[in-house]
């Protein structure tokens, strides 16, 4: 079984072939774009609940959830009409509303290290905004970041990406300065010894450490017992800002994120995709005491015409609403459990070797027998097979990321019923990337 040509006999092939001459490589994001997996991407035409439907008609049980922000499933009754009802007032005023106060009390509510937030219109601009503010407010430069963690495609963090970065196997990308560059620093995932290092070196010029606390980027992968203490304290010991990138986790491992899971506070928080409900939003958020420096309230300076729009925020709320119930968390953890170990047992009765990380909703199947635990570790399993293992689930009706280095999704709407449909089809699946060995 190999991985798929291009034949144009498909709608979603036809329209990627009109797409490329219109879009940089058809998409307007690269991670959609079949690159690494090959054959053309889906054009996808509807979605509800569990499921996407695309253009030639066929439905899927949808894994990717938008890459995280579709907890609630697709196209969710209440989201919409609360939508409905919002846009018949106006979609946009460029002035303060209501609505963005009760979706930052809820965050506030939620998220421990939050006392005060700022919103913006994805989470690329949150973590922009926060590593501004870092630096604003020590007064210092440098950046710490991880391997292979990806907190969008801000300048500055753009060096040793995960996500599409990872995918494409770019080295880093042209376009941002070298000088900038040098302000970042890099250090493996979950090892706390070059991070000691590095501040044994550059200590005193160091603004921030930014972290996806579970990597979602390259793949699922879970800290190490105390990782995440451990540089809170380092962060303190040399006055420099812990920031947790929360887009991801933000709201999906527990309503407080990874921050609430791992008992761990940061200094900034970055937030996005769920607390969006599906619609572009991110938000970043902090102590009273960091968050004045904001301007207006402070002189760092940082903007947006659509931050806080009406309908972002609607469909916001009315997911963190329908996520107070704890409830909520012990389905997603059970749904995700049964999921991958169901998963993980069909590869050992096709005799392949894989590695399956879980936290919470969050997973990811690596082809690979080491465990993965970093950068070096995810980049050692097999993408070849990946790629054939994607084909074959899309062929069984799975949609699964196109990519080696992206993390799964569960969903509210994913039912058992759901997942023992995707666990057979896995069964298939992985039946056949042997039977190709
Ligand atoms: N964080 C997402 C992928 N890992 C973003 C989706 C995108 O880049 O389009």
């Amino acid at each position: 079984m190999s991985t798929p040509q291009i034949k144009h006999n498909t709608r979603s092939e036809q329209l990627f072939s009109r797409a490329v001459e219109l879009l940089p490589g058809g998409v307007n994001s690269p991670v959609r774009a079949f690159k690494s997996v090959g054959g053309a991407p889906r054009f996808i035409k509807s979605a509800k609940g569990a499921f996407i439907t695309d253009v030639d008609g066929q439905t899927y049980i949808d894994y990717v959830g938008s890459w995280g922000p579709m907890i609630l499933g697709h196209a969710d009754d209440e989201v919409l009409a609360a939508l409905q009802d919002v846009m018949m007032r106006g979609t946009s005023f460029g002035a303060p509303t209501e609505l963005e106060l009760e979706l930052a009390e809820e965050i506030i509510q939620c998220v421990p290290s939050i006392e005060m937030v700022r919103m913006t219109s994805s989470g690329t601009e949150a973590v922009f905004s926060a590593i501004r503010l870092a630096r604003g407010v020590t007064g210092k430069n440098k950046i710490i970041k991880f391997e292979g963690c990806y907190h969008g495609h801000v300048d500055s963090l753009l060096v040793k990406a995960g996500s599409g970065v990872a995918t494409l196997g770019l080295p880093d990308s042209p376009g941002v300065p070298e000088s900038l560059a040098r302000e970042t620093l890099t250090a493996p995932f979950n090892d706390i010894e070059s991070v000691e290092a590095i501040f044994a070196e550059h200590g005193a010029t160091i603004a921030a450490v930014i972290i996806e606390p579970v990597v979602g980027n390259m793949g699922c992968v879970a800290p190490h017992d105390g990782y995440l203490q451990a540089l809170r304290d380092i962060t303190t010991r040399h006055d420099a800002l812990l920031i947790f990138d929360e887009v991801m986790t933000g709201f999906r491992l527990a309503r407080g994120g990874a921050q609430e899971l791992y008992n761990v506070t940061p200094d900034i928080t970055t937030l996005g995709k769920i607390i969006g409900g599906g619609l572009p939003v991110g938000a970043f958020g902090a102590s009273k005491d960091i968050m004045r420096h904001i301007a207006p309230a402070g002189t760092i300076y940082q903007a947006g015409t659509l931050s806080g729009n009406p309908l972002a925020v609607t469909a916001g709320l009315v997911t963190l609403r329908r996520l107070k119930d704890e409830a909520v968390y012990q389905q997603l953890e059970h749904r995700s459990a049964k999921l991958c170990e169901g998963m993980a047992q069909a590869a050992r009765d096709a005799n392949l070797e894989t590695v399956t990380n879980r936290v919470g909703s969050m997973f990811t199947t690596f082809f690979t027998n080491e465990a993965v635990t970093d950068w070096t570790s995810a980049n050692r399993s097999n993408r070849e097979l990946y790629a054939r293992f994607f084909h074959a689930m899309l062929d069984e009706g799975i949609y699964l990321a196109p990519s080696q280095f992206e993390a799964g999704f569960m969903s509210l709407a994913h039912t058992d019923e759901l997942i023992d449909k995707t666990i057979e089809a896995a069964r298939t699946a992985f039946r056949l990337v042997m039977s190709d060995e």
